[in-house]
């Protein structure tokens, strides 16, 4: 027996960044436990570090191209394969033009340093304005506040939680996704230490385990936080409780001007449409107010709604309007050791417009609430094939089921990915990368969320096998053939960058950063350094950044009230201009510790036990329908419907129903053993791609409209 091994690194699974400790002993892994000495997470981890072990493990994750001849998949060479792939895109877009093939980027590239760091050439080698990505199921309202106020889609500032005293949470679950917009770990006992300095509060149509820790729980109709957040600024004007404090002298113009757009908005009168009483609007507003270094945070609940947006903008003018800007214990931004922002684009909104719909793109992305149309709706510039990266949109957006049989029709299907899911399914060709613990890693984005400025590198635990390869090998190898370089000098660039990898272009980047030595290498934090610190390098709390930190020429925050508040409009017309709150029921989404989005569901220990993909329903709604708990219900919606097990709870709202996302592995072609016995439903065959956000895009996940009624009578299910 050989001795046991220690590696140290970052769990990559979520946005939290654990540090965690594998021990591998001949070869094997025998442990992953939370490094307590981690720099950043305290030793804390949650159940989906282990499955780190499956996922390398997993016998039906795939390790070979594949291709799919006649249905059948066979496996070929790496260079087979990315010859072959590139001479069917590049056919494609010879017979119908360059926007004839989409891209779809999933979350797991921002969880992937070589895919970040690497994936823009080959994006701009497709050259087509057909890109998608998870961004417009998820932040794209956050990317927007922060490109019209700050400057950069990436200036997003996060709740400095280690000191605030009192945590206002709209639309987060933390204690389920262990936070997000806010890398934060071990965020239980942070929570906790909140309490003992004040309060955590959380508005939510569910009673979540966030909501249980908390000192106070709000319900709140789904899709109305809008109508919250503009009466709570009416009670700020109202009550002349604005005081912008520090942040006043950053304003291109006055605050106060914006009073009279709030007057309409009482709290008395949107009480009968958000479900929160006028008392309780108001209370929260001084409360908020008459506490030392209180934060409003607003999360996925709100960004994935109705008015997404206008809601991420009211919940930034509101910190901005109480001071909480760039206030230590309030909203802060953060100081990351690989200046990334400096890397990306700031932002663009509108350059052109998706075919059908004419939804406008951000950031060279469309919203993938369009994909389906644009791959079915006949024209120049209908979408013929597709490449998936690190994806999985038929579980995961809106009308999965529409887009689903829009995958079925097309020319070409490229999926790069290690499984078999709902959507690669109907893929001609599969290149899987490595798993997570054959690459090194860095995070390159969540640093940019932290909760606290830190850095943290490790190699690779398993070195990649002669015969596989990294997500940005796979990525660089398409481009070599998409545009092959076009001298001596391109060609022997390419081959340096090839061969540094993302660890030399992190060389480069530390050494840059705000931390880094510039150009003397023995000065500063540098990838040598990081190194040499298995458990990071803590780069300490948050610090006030502005007006440094804005990114606009003049160094102010523009206000945009224009482009925001034009959306009052829609808010009226939605809500005051007709006859009151529509009969049905609304749906909403959850999450649970055990689960990652739509994947993961491959892990035994992940999915063992009774099946979670349930529809949470209020014990009174169910009566009055004759639901009883475990019942088979059948919710439906404008899209399809969906039959599933009710499961009773108070912690729903009343007239609200819950289902968790990511589920519906009963297709077949997938490759999920484990998840036959738990395949549930897919949400998203409910969701409706046209209820967007009009502002953004950006999809409705949270308040979709959907009518409920028992299977019990029905003998096909109950048998
Ligand atoms: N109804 C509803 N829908 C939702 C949500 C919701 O709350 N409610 N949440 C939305 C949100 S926030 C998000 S981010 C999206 C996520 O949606 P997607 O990004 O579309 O889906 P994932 O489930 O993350 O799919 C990840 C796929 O990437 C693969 N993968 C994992 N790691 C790697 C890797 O390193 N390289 C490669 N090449 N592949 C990898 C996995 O095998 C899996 O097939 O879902 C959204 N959909
Ligand atoms: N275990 C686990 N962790 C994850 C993920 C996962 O799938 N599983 N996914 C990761 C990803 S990609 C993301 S983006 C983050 C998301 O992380 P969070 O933003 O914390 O998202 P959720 O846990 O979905 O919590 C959203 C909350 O909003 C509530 N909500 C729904 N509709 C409304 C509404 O209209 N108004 C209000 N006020 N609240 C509403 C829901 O009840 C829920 O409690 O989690 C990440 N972490
Ligand atoms: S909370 Fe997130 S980062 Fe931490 S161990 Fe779990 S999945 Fe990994
Ligand atoms: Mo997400």
């Amino acid at each position: 027996m050989t001795e046991a091994k220690k590696h140290y690194r970052t769990c990559n699974l979520c946005e939290a960044m654990c540090g965690i400790e594998i021990t591998v002993e001949n070869e094997k892994i025998s442990s992953i436990k939370g490094d307590a000495e981690d720099s950043f997470s305290r030793g804390h981890i949650c159940p989906k570090a282990i499955a780190l072990k499956d996922l390398y493990e997993d016998p039906d994750r795939i390790r070979k191209p594949m291709e799919k001849v006649d249905g059948e998949w066979r496996e070929l060479s790496w260079d087979e394969a990315f010859d072959k792939v590139v001479a069917r895109i590049q056919s494609l877009q010879a017979k119908h033009g360059n926007d004839a093939l989409g891209v779809y980027l999933g979350n797991p590239n921002v969880h992937n340093t070589g895919s970040l760091l690497m994936s823009g050439s080959v994006l701009r080698a497709l050259n087509t304005k057909n890109k998608f990505s998870a961004t417009s199921v998820d932040q794209l309202p956050h990317h927007i506040v922060s490109w019209k106020l700050f400057g950069h889609q990436l200036r997003i500032p996060v709740p400095d939680i280690d000191n605030t005293d009192h945590f206002l949470i709209f639309g987060a679950n933390p204690l389920a996704s262990n936070g997000s917009i806010m890398s934060v770990a071990d965020v239980k006992q942070r929570l906790k230490d909140v309490r003992k300095r004040g309060k955590v509060v959380v508005v939510d149509p569910r009673r979540t385990a966030t909501a249980e820790l908390a000192d106070a729980h709000h319900f709140v109709r789904p899709g109305t936080d809008v109508l919250v957040l503009l009466a709570m600024l009416h009670v700020l004007f109202a009550e002349g409780l604005v005081n912008t404090g520090n942040v006043a002298k950053h304003f291109d113009q006055g605050p106060m001007s914006l009073a009279d757009k709030f007057t309409e908005y009482s709290p008395e009168k949107v009480a009968p449409i958000t479900g929160m009483s006028a008392a309780i609007i108001r209370d929260m507003v001084r409360d908020f107010c008459s506490a030392k270094a209180p934060v409003l945070y607003g999360r996925l609940g709100v960004s994935v709604q109705e008015f997404g947006t206008l809601s991420q903008y009211l919940i930034m003018l509101f910190n901005m309007l109480t001071g909480r800007l760039d206030s230590v214990g309030g909203l802060m931004f953060t100081k990351p050791a690989v200046d990334i922002l400096a890397q990306s684009g700031r932002g663009n909104m509108g350059r052109f417009h998706s075919r059908v719909r004419g939804l406008p793109e951000f950031n060279g992305e469309l919203p993938v609430a369009a994909l389906a149309e644009e791959i079915t709706t006949p024209g120049e510039g209908q979408i013929k094939g597709m490449i998936l990266i690190a994806g999985n949109p038929v579980l995961s957006t809106p009308n999965g089921e529409q887009l689903d049989r829009a995958f079925k029709d097309l020319e070409l299907q490229v999926a790069i990915d290690f499984y078999i899911n709902e959507s690669s399914r109907h893929a001609d060709f599969i290149l899987p990368p490595v798993s997570p613990l054959e690459r090194e890693h860095y995070d390159v984005i969540f640093n940019v969320l932290a909760v606290r400025d830190n850095a943290r590198y490790a190699k690779a635990l398993f070195p990649r096998k002669a015969d596989a390869r990294h997500d940005w090998e796979i990525l660089l190898s398409l481009r070599d053939r998409l545009q092959p370089p076009k001298g001596l000098k391109e060609k022997l660039s390419r081959q340096l960058l090839r061969s540094a990898g993302p660890a030399g272009l992190l060389t480069f980047l530390l050494r840059q950063g705000p931390y880094g030595g510039g150009l003397n290498p023995f000065k500063g934090l540098s990838l040598g350094k990081l190194k040499r610190s298995p458990h990071g390098v803590d780069l300490g709390a948050l610090k006030p950044a502005l007006p440094k930190g804005l990114y606009h020429r003049d160094r102010k925050i523009h206000l945009e009230a224009e482009f925001f508040l034009k959306d009052l409009a829609r808010v009226d017309s939605k809500f005051f201009d007709n006859d009151g709150v529509p009969e049905k029921f609304l749906l909403i989404g959850r999450r649970d510790v055990r689960s990652n989005n739509s994947w993961l569901h491959n892990s035994h220990r992940l999915v063992k036990g009774k099946s979670r993909c349930t529809a949470l329903i209020n014990p009174l709604d169910a009566q009055a329908l004759a639901i009883a708990d475990g019942d088979m219900v059948k919710v439906s919606s404008r899209v399809g419907s969906v039959e599933l097990a009710a499961q009773l709870s108070d912690e729903m709202m009343t007239g609200v129903i819950s289902i968790p996302h990511g589920w519906g592995h009963s297709l077949s072609g997938t490759q999920w053993q484990t998840a036959e016995a738990h395949a549930g439903v897919s949400v998203n065959d409910l969701t409706d791609e046209m209820h967007i956000d009009e502002l953004s895009g950006n999809a409705v996940l949270n308040g979709v409209p959907v009518t409920l009624e028992s299977m019990s009578m029905n003998e096909a299910v109950s048998a």
